[in-house]
């Protein structure tokens, strides 16, 4: 994952790293691992104070964490289901068409270290060495 050998992922770094095999092995576990400590009240989804704990959790930035909400939350009901949340990160690490991806890729392209959720289950371990 680390292509550069240097001990840190960038952003750039994961894109090329992941696919949909990884994802599914990998990556899908860990976010959902992570949406269930995020989800404090149980009921299988995120209202936006969660997300953006989660998202903290993830060591992403908080500024841009309401725009990644509305853009999850796509029937504006104020929550992000499991599922929901799992496919739309799917999609966007895949490469396909996601409504969730472009607020976080535009927030990753303002601060290359802004996380993309997969890297959750290393926590904030992003220096190797
Ligand atoms: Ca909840
Ligand atoms: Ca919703």
């Amino acid at each position: 994952m680390d292509a550069n050998g240097d001990g840190v992922m960038t952003y750039e770094e994961y894109i090329a790293w992941v696919d949909a095999d990884k994802f599914d092995n990998i990556c899908q576990y860990a976010l959902g691992a992570l949406f269930d400590l995020a989800d404090a009240d149980r009921d299988g989804s995120l209202d936006r104070a969660q997300f953006t704990t989660l998202r903290q959790a993830l060591g992403n930035r908080a500024d841009n964490a309401d725009a990644a909400f509305d853009a999850l939350d796509g029937d504006g009901d104020g929550r992000v289901g499991r599922a929901e949340y799992l496919a739309s990160i799917r999609a966007y690490v895949t490469g396909e068409e996601s409504p969730w991806g472009r607020p976080v890729l535009t927030g990753a392209a303002r601060h290359p270290l802004d996380r993309v959720p997969c890297r959750a289950g290393r926590g904030q371990q992003t220096r190797s060495r």
